[in-house]
């Protein structure tokens, strides 16, 4: 989810008082410290970037980027209650001039963070002018600040995206609208970032489809908004082609927020779109797990699912709370569940070009500036001690070793005709006839929990 609340309200803001030009916590870089003390959070006990595990730096097989919209834009509004979070860097106003002094201490945090990468959607970074043309030049003044600091820095763009959600210009729908004038300005805006894309090096594009779905069938005509997306998508392809951007093109599922059907309900919808589509060769799919549990599935479900059929390009790593239902995009910092993701992703050997990337926020009553670094340091060490006991799983190699067995029938004759599609019903029933009836096989669910957890030391 994204955080576009009103800034208005916010009556007891910076005020007069002097802004800042860096992020204000006295630290260079957080260091690695294994030995840290309990309560000692501004550092790492398990991230240790350059260490390698299984053939790669922890830093590769992570590839953590911080998003620019919770972390840069979030102000803690929720639909209950006004802006919480006041940045001293952040007149708020929309001023070229905070823009560009948010952006420098954006840089600034990243590089104390040590993270490598970041994201964001063209309206984070540059305020909408009165034209298109008005907001380009300020998207473009922007892109070259971002650019200068990407140079100095050292830190690179996973990916970018368009906000095609929070205008009301956008209420209906953007690919999807029904009114071709909205289209074609949707257009004219992802144009326009993957060209962005292209100047920045991004090494992927997100397309979320913020109200791409329905409130209401009555006024619908489902067929045709899918398939208007779908031209969308292939006009995206052949931009992306024509300029020489050679970014991943990306989809980011979910079921529902803003509306009540997202028509990328989830990774396995996609996944059939594309198909549909023709797709499928261009567009690989970002998983974001607090979308998975909305879809009514475990946390790793899409993910695991995404991998299964070669497509996991990149995972907005984040999580829900069960107990409340939203998409509350909070940090992850569950271990297990951490953990379950970093296998798949020691399986499919990696995830570049895409990453982890934090679409995460602190929590309204998080207000203190240096929360901002706690929280993302957590869920990176959450990850680290994650990718440590995923590596520790697939290294000893039980339970993969107890899975495989589990469909070591399909080793026989007429397993292996059955996998390439070449058995018959009749085979089939010979088999029977030879064999007899099936004995039950254990699905041994407990001992697989069992041996799981301890690893978990
Ligand atoms: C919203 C999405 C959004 C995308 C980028 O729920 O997670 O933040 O990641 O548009
Ligand atoms: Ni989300
Ligand atoms: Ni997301």
């Amino acid at each position: 989810m994204s955080s576009f609340a009103p800034a208005s309200n916010s009556a007891s803001g910076t005020g007069s008082a002097e802004l800042v030009n860096t992020f204000p916590v006295d630290i260079a870089k957080v260091p690695y410290k294994p030995d840290a003390a309990i309560t000692d959070v501004l550092c790492f006990r398990y991230y240790n970037e350059s260490e390698v595990i299984m053939g790669k730096t922890m830093q590769d097989w992570m590839r953590f980027s911080v998003c620019y919209w919770h972390t840069f834009r979030g102000t803690g509004a929720d639909p209950f209650g006004f802006p919480t979070l006041q940045r001293p860097w952040d007149d708020q106003t929309d001023s070229m001039e905070n823009a560009e002094r948010r952006m420098r201490v954006a840089f600034d945090f990243m590089s104390k963070l040590g993270v490598k990468y970041w994201s964001f959607h063209d309206r984070d970074i540059a305020p909408e002018g009165a034209t298109l043309q008005e907001t380009n030049k300020n998207l473009d003044r922007m892109v070259e600040l971002a650019s200068e600091l990407q140079q100095k820095t050292g830190i690179k763009l996973l990916w970018n995206t368009c906000n095609l959600f929070a205008h009301p210009r956008y209420c209906n729908g953007a690919a999807s609208n029904p009114d071709l004038h909205v289209f074609a300005y949707a257009a004219a805006q992802v144009k326009k970032s993957l060209e962005v894309g292209k100047k920045l090096g991004a090494e992927n594009f997100v397309f979320w489809g913020g109200r791409e779905g329905y409130h209401t069938l009555l006024n619908t005509d489902v067929r045709a908004e899918v398939d208007q997306i779908a031209s969308f998508f292939k006009m995206a392809i052949e931009y992306k082609n024509k300029i020489g951007f050679t970014g991943q093109l990306l989809i980011e599922p979910k079921p529902k927020e803003p509306t009540k059907h997202q028509y990328d309900y989830d990774a396995m919808t996609v996944i059939a779109f594309l198909k549909t589509y023709g797709l499928d060769k261009d567009f690989k799919l970002n998983i974001e797990p607090n979308h998975t549990t909305l879809a009514g599935h475990c946390h790793e479900h899409d993910v695991v699912m995404a991998s299964a059929f070669e497509l996991l390009g990149s995972i907005d790593s984040n999580t829900g709370s069960p107990d409340l239902g939203w998409d509350t995009d909070q940090f992850p910092m569950d271990v297990k569940n951490a953990a379950m993701i970093m296998k798949v992703v020691l399986d499919q050997g990696g995830l570049a070009p895409g990453g982890l990337n934090f679409d995460c926020k602190v929590r309204r009553e998080s207000t203190d500036v240096v929360d901002m670094l706690i929280s993302h340091v957590g869920a990176m060490d959450c990850f680290a001690k994650a990718l440590r006991v995923a590596a520790k799983i697939k290294e000893g190699g039980i339970l993969d070793g107890m899975k495989k067995e589990r469909y070591s029938s399909f080793s026989s004759e007429l397993g292996a005709k059955v996998k390439s599609g070449i058995a018959t019903f009749e085979e089939c029933e010979q088999f029977i006839f030879q064999n007899g009836n099936p004995s039950k096989l254990s699905g041994q669910q407990e001992k697989y929990e069992t041996i799981l957890n301890r690893y978990f030391l």
